[in-house]
């Protein structure tokens, strides 16, 4: 059994993102976990952006059902703080993406994210998610935040906001929790797909990295400090790397 070491960054980003990060460990922790090689000097990586150091941690595994479980933790200087999680499951199963970005800066944090999102050719989560997810009804966070252009991957139980307060930092958390409680519990009963169901999935896949693959700002923050080449290659072969 592998033994998920904290990351060593963790206690120093913002309170959510520590408490996040040790959330998503300890349901990965329950798993039948092995090690997930990242691209030769990715694990760990060190750059500077105007002036001030960044940090990228990474911890990632797979599993019987899990192709990639992927957290990253990343701190330029003190005035940005980012957690970004991906779970991609084995496309032989039928289940959904977990993610998660979060972002912080100096006044706290901006955005809150977190989804299940359906991977299966027609926009619908397994009926098993959607009865659990329904048993959770709404929260009403007082700052709700509009999804980009290609933020049409995501379901309608996606949170996207902005948290006012610690109360609403504490909603979200439990939010997630419950999404990865659902999600860990549902893939451990799923059974394996026929062949031509594979293949759907893993265009699924394809199709979820590419519209995330649009993400500018997070393409922004990595050019910044590490160039455009690198930044391409980070985003393509370690955060979403189904190729396209
Ligand atoms: N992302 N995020 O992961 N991103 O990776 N992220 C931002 O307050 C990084 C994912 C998502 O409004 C922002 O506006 C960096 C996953 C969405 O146009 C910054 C890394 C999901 C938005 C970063 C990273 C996801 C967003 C702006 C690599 C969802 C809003 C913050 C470590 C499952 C996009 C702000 C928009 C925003 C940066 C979503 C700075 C560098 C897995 C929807």
């Amino acid at each position: 059994m592998i033994h998920i070491e904290t990351p060593s960054i963790a206690p120093s980003l913002h309170p959510l993102m520590t408490r996040l990060a040790s959330t998503i460990l300890g349901h990965w922790q329950g798993l039948d976990l092995s090690p997930y090689e990242l691209p030769e000097g990715l694990g760990y990586v060190e750059g500077r952006l105007e002036g001030e150091k960044l940090i990228i941690e990474n911890r990632c595994y797979q599993s019987t059902h899990f192709r990639k479980m992927h957290l990253e933790l990343a701190k330029v200087g003190s005035n940005l703080d980012i957690l970004h999680c991906v779970m991609f499951p084995r496309p032989q199963y039928p289940l959904p993406v977990f993610g998660c970005d979060l972002v912080a800066g100096k006044a706290g944090v901006s955005a809150a994210i977190a989804d299940l999102s359906p991977v299966s050719g027609d926009g619908r989560l397994p009926n098993l998610y959607e009865s659990a997810l329904r048993v959770l009804g709404a929260i009403d966070f007082s700052e709700p935040r509009e999804l980009p252009g290609w933020g049409g991957i995501f379901s309608s139980h996606c949170l996207f906001i902005r948290p006012r307060s610690t109360e609403e930092e504490d909603l979200f958390l439990g939010r997630v929790d419950d999404f990865l409680r659902i999600h860990c519990g549902c893939a451990m009963g799923s059974e394996q797909l026929p062949p031509e169901g594979e293949k759907v999935y893993l265009e699924g896949q394809r199709n979820y990295c590419r519209q995330q693959l649009q993400n500018d700002k997070t393409r922004r923050v990595l050019e910044k400090a590490f160039g455009t080449e690198w930044a391409d290659r980070y985003m393509t072969s370690v955060l979403f790397d189904v190729s396209v």
